[in-house]
């Protein structure tokens, strides 16, 4: 899909070239040129980048990498910064003000946004602001009944910056205060009036400019006219998951200096990703966001007690299965996490795709297995295989599905944990650059 593939073409052609020479190099710069034009990232950014990395290919040497690991980290390092470098969210924030033209998903990231500070502890609540248009602060209550957070709108009252003050005043108690706020389809006199007078009322330090990744690299006329009005100093890229131009949107972003911080994958409040974009880079370029999966599972773990690390462990029992498949439904759809580890299209449908009932089923089938059973499977004939349907009421047929299922998850798994991810940690956690050596190393593991 998209932007990943594309540059993964790129990739490939400085891996398999047989004597990296500038003309190689030439050939890897125009796939990726290709590559983020099809992005809609603005053409005077690819070229400027495109002659640093020519010009940068061939200077000399340091330590031990060889000249293929030296461009192939020079694309990769080009490009992170491209696409806006390091950035983590405000670790406390008291309150962030979300704008942005109408549509581009600001109610939704209210409350994803809300949710994922809840998750960190805080207690937070949303001020609906949007006095525009008559249905928004009803959309809001919903969002903050979903991400448990508090509210307040009063509809009655059609001037935002009191509906503002009013809200400061009945959230006082919470840690975070977030207010959406009205969009118009253009930035037009009305809205920067209504802006200002909002942004005068809430005195937030976080601004925060709400973007489709659909509009591409006009983000960056967006930012820099929001940023003009409330002085933007954050964003969030909404619909990641749907639009080849993401990429573009956020070179925009990261030309104008603002932070991304956030990308919107769903329409969902836990479909939020912390953006940064050297991981973003290494999942796009397909090698699984680990990072990502490991720190959304460390989110379930603790609400659920799940050792997360499991899913990486290497003895995958019929235990770790259902445990898997039940942490992976709270994670968000299967599939998608899958996604992330980068093994998403090696698992069956039926897996990805499997509904709450037939876990659930699943779920008492091992329940009225003996601990050896679970262990090894294989133990498991005909007379077994009866009484276990017996208890756990269901059928034989239910109880062989499983079993093929569980088959199908393993194998998978074991490719995936043939890699001891351990030698990959630094101090902060899976090293992304070690991890990514190993998988170009392991021809056996199937690059998507
Ligand atoms: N697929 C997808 N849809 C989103 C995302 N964020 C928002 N939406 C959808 O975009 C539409 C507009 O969102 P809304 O929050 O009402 O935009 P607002 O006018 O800026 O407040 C809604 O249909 C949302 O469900 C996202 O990250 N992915
Ligand atoms: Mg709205």
């Amino acid at each position: 899909m998209g932007l990943g593939e594309n540059l993964r073409k790129a990739i490939e052609k400085l891996k398999n070239s047989s004597e990296l020479d500038k003309a190689a190099v030439k050939e890897a710069v125009k796939e990726m040129q290709r590559a983020l034009i099809s992005a809609d990232v603005e053409i005077a950014l690819v070229l400027k980048l495109s002659r640093e990395i020519e010009e940068e290919a061939f200077s000399d040497l340091p330590g031990s990498v060889n000249r293929r690991e030296f461009v192939i980290k020079l694309l990769h390092d080009k490009l992170a910064q491209l696409l806006g470098g390091a950035s983590t969210p405000p670790e406390k924030p008291r309150r962030i003000l979300l704008c942005g033209l109408y549509g581009q998903g600001k109610t939704t990231s209210c409350g994803k946004v809300a949710k994922w500070y809840s998750k960190r502890g805080m207690k937070v609540g949303l001020i609906a602001a949007d006095v525009f248009r008559p249905a928004a602060a009803e959309q809001l209550r919903t969002v903050a009944e979903r991400a448990k957070a508090q509210f307040y709108s009063n509809e009655k009252e059609k001037n935002a910056a009191k509906v503002v003050a009013q809200g400061l005043d009945a959230l006082k108690d919470c840690d975070l205060i977030i207010c959406d706020s009205a969009g118009r389809s253009a930035l037009d006199g009305e809205l920067i009036k209504e802006m200002q007078m909002i942004d005068d009322a809430f005195r937030a330090e976080h601004k925060w400019l709400v973007i489709g990744a659909d509009v591409g690299q006009v983000a960056k006329k967006q930012a820099q006219a929001f940023h003009e009005i409330v002085g933007v100093n954050g964003v969030v890229v909404t619909r990641m998951d749907g639009s080849a131009k993401g990429g573009g949107a956020l070179a925009a972003c990261a030309s104008t200096g603002a932070k991304v911080y956030f990308l919107g994958t769903g329409e969902k409040t836990g479909d939020l990703q912390e953006f940064d974009a050297t991981r973003y880079l290494g999942r796009v370029m397909g090698y699984g966001d680990l990072q990502a999966l490991l720190e959304k599972a460390q989110e379930v773990t603790e609400e659920e007690g799940i050792n997360a690390e499991e899913l990486l462990e290497n003895e995958f029992t019929l235990e770790t299965f259902y445990q898997q498949m039940k942490a992976a439904r709270k994670m968000g759809p299967l599939g998608k996490v899958l996604d992330m580890m980068g093994m998403g299209a090696q698992v069956p449908k039926e897996i990805s795709e499997m509904g709450e009932q037939k876990l659930n089923k699943y779920g008492y089938i091992i329940d009225s297995m003996t601990s050896r059973e679970r262990k090894d499977p294989d133990t498991l004939n005909k007379s077994r295989i009866a009484r276990i349907a017996r208890g756990s009421g269901t059928t034989q047929e239910n109880v062989r599905e499983l079993l093929k299922n569980f088959k199908k998850m393993k194998k998978v798994f074991r490719q995936f944990s043939a890699l001891d991810t351990k030698k990959f940690e630094d101090g902060k956690g899976i090293n992304m650059q070690k991890l990514q050596k190993m998988f170009t190393k392991k021809k056996k593991f199937k690059l998507r």
